[in-house]
């Protein structure tokens, strides 16, 4: 029990809404199928299958390219009110462009929806969640400025063909991620101009999100009356203690790793924070640069970004503690830029991957901070989970799930304006680079059977109470893993 919680029984409303995540590398599968294109994730695990913990890359992960029935039955076993998936640019468009709009891969997400929307189920679409068309990436990807333009013909595809069904969009999963540690680490482009690339990224990949909102407002709002938001990779980071030069270090880490990415869109004035203009400038100075490596926005730009956003979709999972780094090091690089190191609460649970500790304060703490900074957004959880090995009874997913949302409802009652929470993942799924070696699901994946065996865990059947009841029980436990639609 945290020292910041109290025992006071707190209830969801009943307009809010729980639902559930996946992406599309992760679970369709069927890589190469029905003319889909090559993505960058495809070619990076075809090409280096060493980096993935236990080999096993998304060619066919959980299959719901087929399994997309079984999927959405599952989602009425659970009860949420809403699916967040994303649609994969390569399925759809091959060539990265409209030219090439590929049929099958259309009526893939044409009957997801279809299924979704048979059964009351709320589609919430992600539009990029990390799987560039390969031949973009060929292109520069999101370090080329015309990334903007092909993110937009893209969305406008996608728009038109869903936008009568499909009333919450999310632009890009953790543009954050993308930008900062996928390209300042290797995982989606390897061939990197570290420092330089992180922030070109930064300003494009805003741009194109931004740029995506207003085409929305513009040709699609009125009609359908739907909203779209952006989902960021949200942590919170707290001091490792409380000397000065810790604190100090914590704000810069939160300059670089929260604010960088919200700013531009919910402060009042907009534009990239100060904090982070300077450091990047100075450093860049001493580097020998001619100018900083973070790109200026234009006075048409700060406003373009200003205010692009109907909500805030927050990723969270865990707090990380900050420690002043000694070791200044030459070579330019985002990492270098933020100059801190992060410790490990070596306190607070672990799960199966090191990185991520329960500590539910955070989620709070995090909400307090966007509310005092930002004004209020409205929010979504779009993402929160917990990694266990395999095994039905997944006590410390429950014991982690219940925590957080306890942590959550504070937030409401503080004032947050929180419109639904969504469970990291429906099912396990291909992890990245960790395969299949750390499991999210509420639904175990037996991968190794043929069709993708998916079996409730006992989450699943706490979540699908928290659901019906709106209260988070504190110790109760179904008896048997059976669950049912009804
Ligand atoms: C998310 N962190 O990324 C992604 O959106 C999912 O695709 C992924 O499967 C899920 O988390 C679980 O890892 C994260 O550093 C990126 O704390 C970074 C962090 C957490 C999640």
């Amino acid at each position: 029990v945290e020292a910041w919680s109290d025992n006071k029984r707190r209830k969801f409303s009943n307009d809010f809404k729980f639902g559930v995540s996946t992406s599309a590398y992760q679970v369709e599968g069927a890589w190469n199928v029905d003319g889909k294109g090559e993505s960058i994730w495809d070619r990076y695990f075809h090409d280096n299958p060493n980096v993935i913990t236990d080999g096993r890359n998304g060619d066919e992960a959980c299959d719901s390219y087929h399994k997309y029935k079984r999927d959405v039955e599952m989602l009425r076993e659970l009860g949420v009110d809403y699916y967040r998936f994303s649609i994969s640019w390569p399925r759809v468009l091959p060539s990265g462009f409209p030219n090439e709009q590929n049929k099958l891969g259309f009526q893939y997400y044409d009957n997801l929806i279809d299924e979704l929307l048979k059964y009351n189920i709320m589609p919430m679409v992600t539009l990029y969640h990390f799987d560039l068309p390969q031949k973009l990436q060929d292109l520069g990807g999101w370090a080329n400025p015309h990334s903007v333009d092909w993110f937009v013909d893209y969305v406008r595809v996608v728009f038109d063909r869903y936008a009568s069904k499909v009333k919450h969009w999310i632009t890009i999963n953790q543009p954050n991620s993308i930008c900062t540690s996928a390209y300042g680490e290797t995982a989606m482009t390897p061939d990197l101009n570290k420092g330089i690339t992180e922030y070109q990224c930064t300003k494009n990949i805003l741009l194109a999100h931004a740029m995506a909102y207003r085409l929305y407002q513009k040709e699609y709002k009125n009609k359908y009356k739907g909203s779209v938001g952006i989902s960021m990779s949200l942590n919170w980071a707290d001091p490792v203690d409380n000397s000065t030069e810790n604190v100090e270090a914590t704000e810069v880490f939160r300059g670089f790793n929260i604010d960088l990415f919200l700013n531009p869109i919910w402060s009042k004035n907009g534009d990239f924070p100060s904090i982070v203009k300077k450091i990047v400038a100075e450093k860049s100075k001493q580097q020998g640069f001619s100018k900083s490596r973070l790109p200026v926005l234009s006075p048409e730009e700060i406003e373009l970004l200003r205010g692009s956003a109907d909500f805030l979709g927050v990723n969270h999972y865990t707090t990380d503690l900050v420690k002043a780094s000694a070791k200044y090091i030459h070579s330019p690089s985002f990492e270098n830029d933020v100059g801190v190191e992060i410790v490990l609460d070596e306190k607070r649970n672990q799960s199966q991957p090191s990185w991520l500790r329960s500590a539910p304060y955070g989620l709070y703490k995090l909400c307090i901070y966007i509310n005092q900074n930002y004004d209020y957004p409205t929010i979504y959880i779009t993402e929160n989970g917990w990694s266990t090995k395999t095994g039905l009874w997944d006590r410390s997913r429950v014991e982690n799930m219940r925590l957080y949302l306890n942590a959550l409802l504070l937030a409401i009652e503080d004032g947050t304006t929180v419109k639904g929470y969504t469970v990291w993942s429906l099912m396990d799924n291909v992890e990245w680079q960790a395969g299949t070696s750390e499991r999210f699901g509420l639904y175990e994946v037996d991968f190794d059977s043929r069709y993708k065996k998916r079996t409730a865990r006992m989450s699943a059947l706490v979540y699908k109470r928290i659901i019906q009841s709106r209260i988070v029980e504190k110790d109760w436990e179904p008896r048997n893993l059976y669950i049912s639609s009804q």
